[in-house]
């Protein structure tokens, strides 16, 4: 199911004599990557945070607001049919993209962060009570974190969490004694935003169902590197975010299996999400609506679209083993610097570097690396439990997209040189 392997040590003239990649070609097709900073060609190595976008992707915003603006779902004029059919023809790609069963399976939401939030309040304030345990890893994103500690605080549930071994690497025999009879609930994170480590989500998630408790998986580091089948997973809900899949910011994806939807009551009240609203009582909408109150993005979902339509016309086999490329040559390479620590050295790892200097903060690193062109995020990555772990305040942090290239990481070796220069 991974596309990214281990990082097996390579040569900069294997690493580029093995790529079939058209690199360049693809770069081409995301106008932003042509720009300087400082002065120096662009390198973006932030993409965990958020990636670039294609040009079709801007084109479909654009036409959609040129050519299409209207609200969706309830007007009768053209316009307003032209706009409807766009953004549930995205819904459409969506669902194909993640092989969901239905169009009904996938949510419209702000990202991951209200993907998850959505999940914790209408699910877990429905059916988990005092005494219920959840169980989370020691790698999540705050964002995987916090909407169910604000859970726990309105139900009187209880946290319950997976510790990492010092690869970063989820330590399945804690994960196995933690399930228990009180469990009823897990939420882990696909690909590690800090560390990079690919879980082994789909056993996680047999685990769990051997006693039929739900899992929820955070996908939004997994999406842009792995080819995700939500059935293949057999999770019970996966959430995305469009910005870091080569989309718009603003929008994202919550996918869930409809049996657990139905149940579920919405998340919020509004337009949209009803059949029917009387002072007595209110009706709501069927699935997916019923999740989704009021005027939505509707161009996000568009551009979303436009993105999936785009990761398309890619060989993702090709991409897999550039990206794979990329990073066992950016470890190889990294790893020979002096004082240099990575962090995160899990045995399948996708797109992500983080490292830190024995004397010198990841912030001045990260400045140093931008005065050269390189983007590259600084700090705890809202994964402050992840930095408690590895005993470091910060990391600086390499993500990597396909449109990366091996001549990139020599410009990053080149400024952590400089960063070493000047500070000693
Ligand atoms: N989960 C993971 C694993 C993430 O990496 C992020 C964002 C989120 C959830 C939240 O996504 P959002 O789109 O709802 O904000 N991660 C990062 C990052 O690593 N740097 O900036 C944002």
């Amino acid at each position: 199911m991974s596309r990214l392997m281990k990082a097996a040590p390579q040569t900069k003239d294997q690493a580029i004599q093995a790529s079939v990649f058209d690199v360049a070609r693809v770069r081409e097709d995301f106008p932003i990557l042509k720009q300087k900073v400082h002065g120096k060609p662009l390198v973006y190595f932030d993409n965990g945070a958020t990636s670039q976008k294609p040009q079709v992707v801007i084109a479909a915003l654009n036409h959609y607001y040129s050519a299409e603006n209207s609200n969706i779902h309830r007007g009768v004029h053209l316009l307003s049919e032209q706009a409807t059919a766009a953004y549930e023809t995205a819904r459409s790609k969506i669902r194909n993209f993640i092989n969901a069963r239905a169009d009904r399976e996938i949510i419209f939401v702000r990202g991951t962060t209200e993907g998850i939030n959505l999940v914790a309040q209408s699910y877990g304030r429905s059916f988990l009570k005092a005494g219920d345990e959840i169980i989370v890893s020691a790698m999540e994103h705050h964002s995987n974190i916090v909407p169910w500690q604000m859970l726990c605080e309105q139900v009187g549930a209880k946290l319950r969490v997976v510790p990492i071994n010092h690869d970063g690497e989820i330590v399945m025999d804690e994960y196995r004694r933690l399930l228990n009879e009180k469990t009823k609930f897990v939420s882990i994170t696909h690909v590690s935003n800090a560390l990079g480590t690919i879980v082994p989500v789909k056993e996680i998630v047999a685990l769990a169902h051997e006693r039929s408790v739900p899992v929820l998986l955070d996908g939004a580091q997994a999406v842009p590197h792995l080819k995700v089948d939500v059935q293949e997973l057999g999770c019970d809900f996966y959430a995305f975010s469009g910005h870091k899949l080569f989309g718009p910011t603003g929008v994202g994806v919550l996918y869930g299996r409809a049996e657990l939807l139905e149940k579920m009551p919405p998340y919020q009240g509004g337009g949209d999400m009803i059949s029917l609203v009387t002072f007595e009582k209110t009706h709501y909408n069927v699935l997916p609506y019923k999740f989704e109150a009021g005027t939505p993005h509707i161009a996000g979902g568009i551009g979303l679209g436009a993105a999936i339509d785009y990761l398309s016309t890619l060989n993702w086999q090709e991409v897999a083993a550039h990206e794979h490329r990329l990073l066992s040559y950016a470890t190889e390479a990294l790893g020979a610097i002096n004082g240099l620590r990575i962090i995160g050295t899990a045995k399948e790892k996708a797109g992500v570097l983080s490292f830190v200097f024995d004397h010198v903060h990841a912030h001045d690193v990260g400045t140093i690396l931008d005065q050269e062109g390189v983007a590259v995020r600084a700090g705890h990555h809202c994964a402050m439990p992840v930095m408690q772990r590895f005993g470091v305040p910060a990391t600086a942090r390499a993500s990597f997209a396909f449109y990366n290239t091996i001549e990139e990481i020599d410009v990053l070796v080149r400024a952590l040189e400089r960063v070493l220069k000047v500070f000693g």
